[in-house]
């Protein structure tokens, strides 16, 4: 292995050499000088990222948090670097998969969430962070949420990592165990469930998992390393510690930051303890913003605009701290762009590796910014893809936003322009302004780079995507039996069901006439099917034009819209896209809520006007729509495929 300074004073005196003057030689050992402190390494430092869920940028003190209280992150602050334009993605495995790639998420095909037993993960031919430092030597450890996939192929063990302590995906992907009937989430050592934990066993989990992080520092004293610690707190559903239930200001959601806080003082005082803290650099972030669907137990975006699904900034800028004493500046803040992709090139680089240029990586070395010698991004433009498609480019101050969007996961795209938008993020970091008018030739710059980096890497038809890991066969990682996330629901639907409007037979291509459809007007109602298709788009069920409600494929996932009227339609859509036969329960409460649960997702909410005013005039129409278009299909492309046990009733 090379050390550090080697390989960059080698290429200095390189250039030097073909002009050996006296003049040039100065310039040499001032530049020589000027670059020794960032790269003459007594060792390649230590890499720890402790990666947080779902917090958002103002749930943190160095971010403006006031009621839950977070002193070791204040202090890890005050030592370090506060980084104010990092982002993330606007979802959890789309975020993990750029920390341990450098890609965006569009280019490795990982553009949503995973689910347990899915087939598809992280592919294994994608060479990690943690392969990149394992080769040069690190001693690799994983921590926490992993959610590239839980098949046996896409674990961290498999992806660069000596060993791996932790619940493979989110807290809230409870699947009740064939065995006690119980909602659990397995625990993994290495590639073994060691422990299913049900919901309130997650209140051990935060300090499980610094128990094993502490641990793995104590023991790697002598080797760097690379820890990638990734709590699945703050993430529904909210489990803080017995030791911080009820402490904090800020409700159970402030607890568990508490919480997450004390860990992050347990870590950095062991680097203290340990004589590391010099050796090692530490990046604190968040995978997504906050989830503003869940009230009180969602976090907070602070002055920024929409959470968690979203790519206005509240979705994927994230509260950011990197720390290394004698190295990064104390008490330094940066603005510059930057982002997780970044991480892996600046990690390896700092480690003395080389990334070489295929296969192409997203990310560019930051550590100029890290150690306070630049205030410029390293990279031309910042692109933020939600799922596929990309919907906006951010350039120093300038952010242009593509394509109308939600404020966040379960709520309606805002009703702007669908037009081009423009943000100045410098005076306005709220994104209320659009200032695209004033400056058409800013639009006109970042709509070229958009439409470069989408013809590369977005849409349906990419130039340079890489394929994502398929797994036969796939499985969970426990025996589980059918689990619907809401027991209070499911028991209210069963129970609703004793009267349900006979569709059971019904299938594609059926329409019944109003009169004898299902009654949806001026009050709820559910309805439940099970698809069977290959399709990514296509109509499931279509009650009414200009009022009524729809079913649809969309891109492989499930929408759900509710029209009150020809310009007034709210949809809601499955976060992963479903494959083979998948169950679809859909409701529309007596105020407006809406709730979409498919194949036993999360639930996606959203909120309609009210019940639909009348009963719709036009039919109900399954696996198409005969009359004016209910759903916000383009076009209504019929179902192919079986519809079964179709539903809709009232409660
Ligand atoms: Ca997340």
């Amino acid at each position: 292995m090379q050390t550090q300074s080697e390989p960059c004073l080698a290429s200095l005196s390189q250039s030097g050499c073909a002009t050996d003057t006296p003049k040039m030689k100065t310039i040499l050992l001032l530049l020589a000088a000027l670059f020794a402190p960032a790269l003459s390494f007594a060792r390649p430092p230590n890499v720890v990222v402790i990666f947080i869920d779902d917090m958002g940028y103002g749930d943190i003190g160095p971010f403006g948090a006031t009621k839950q209280r977070t002193p070791h992150l204040d202090r890890m602050a005050k030592e370090g670097m506060k980084l104010t334009s990092f982002y993330a993605a606007p979802v959890c495995s789309v975020s993990r998969a750029q920390i341990m790639t450098g890609c965006y998420g569009a280019r490795i095909s990982v553009p949503g969430v995973y689910f347990p037993g899915q087939s598809s993960g992280l592919n294994q031919s994608e060479v990690t962070v943690a392969e990149r430092l394992k080769e040069i030597g690190y001693a690799t450890q994983m921590v926490g949420k992993w959610h590239l996939g839980d098949q046996p192929e896409f674990l961290p063990t498999r992806q660069g990592f000596d060993h791996y302590l932790g619940i493979p995906y989110s807290n809230d992907m409870l699947k009740k165990s064939a065995e006690t009937k119980v909602p659990v989430v397995p625990l993994l050592r290495d590639e073994k469930v060691v422990e299913l934990m049900d919901g309130e066993g997650q209140r051990r989990m935060v300090e499980l998992y610094t128990r094993e992080a502490v641990d793995f520092i104590g023991r790697n004293k002598e080797k760097p390393f690379f820890l990638y610690f990734a709590h699945n707190a703050v993430h529904t559903p909210i489990y803080p510690g017995a030791a911080f239930a009820g402490k904090s200001q800020n409700g159970r959601f402030g607890d568990w930051v508490e919480e997450v806080d004390w860990s992050v003082g347990q870590v950095l005082d062991t680097l203290r303890a340990q004589g590391l803290d010099r050796d090692t650099l530490v990046v604190f972030t968040s995978d997504n913003g906050p989830w503003l669907t869940k009230g009180t137990d969602g976090g907070s975006a602070g002055p920024l605009r929409g959470g968690k699904g979203s790519t206005w900034e509240g979705g994927v800028r994230v509260p950011t701290l990197a720390w290394w004493p004698g190295r990064i500046p104390a008490g330094a803040v940066n603005d510059a762009v930057a982002a997780t992709i970044d991480l892996l090139p600046t990690f390896v680089s700092l480690a003395g590796g080389t990334v070489p240029a295929t296969p192409v990586i997203d990310g560019r070395d930051i550590a100029p910014i890290l150690f306070g010698q630049s205030k410029e991004s390293a990279r031309e433009a910042h692109y933020y893809f939600g799922n596929y498609d990309l919907r906006a480019v951010r350039q120093g101050r300038w952010k242009l936003a593509l394509a109308p969007q939600p404020e966040g996961m379960g709520k309606t795209a805002v009703k702007t322009a669908p037009g081009l938008r423009l943000y100045d993020l410098d005076a306005e970091i709220g994104e209320q302004t659009d200032v695209a008018a004033r400056h058409p030739e800013v639009v006109a710059k970042l709509k070229a780079l958009a439409d470069k980096m989408a013809a590369e890497i977005g849409g349906k038809t990419p130039a340079a995507r890489r394929p994502a890991g398929e797994a036969r066969d796939p499985k969970t990682l426990y025996p589980t039996v059918d689990y619907v996330p809401n027991d209070g629901k499911k028991a209210a639907a069963k129970k609703s069901s004793a009267k349900p409007v006979s569709l059971a037979q019904a299938k594609p291509g059926d329409a019944i006439v109003s009169a004898a459809a299902p009654q949806v007007g001026q009050r709820a109602f559910t309805v439940a099917v099970t698809v069977d298709t290959s399709q990514r788009d296509a109509v499931i069920v279509a009650q009414g034009g200009l009022i009524g409600h729809a079913l649809h494929l969309k891109g492989g996932r499930v929408a759900f819209a509710v029209r009150h009227a020809a310009d007034e339609v709210v949809e809601i859509l499955s976060p992963a896209v479903v494959k083979g036969p998948f169950t679809v329960t859909a409701s529309l409460a007596a105020d407006g809520a809406m709730k979409l649960v498919v194949a036993g997702q999360e639930a996606v909410t959203g909120k309609a006007k009210g019940v639909l005013p009348r009963q719709p005039a036009e039919d109900f129409c399954v696996g198409h729509d005969n009359g004016k278009l209910v759903g916000t299909y383009a076009k209504v492309v019929a179902l192919k495929g079986a519809v079964t046990g179709l539903a809709v009733t009232n409660p």
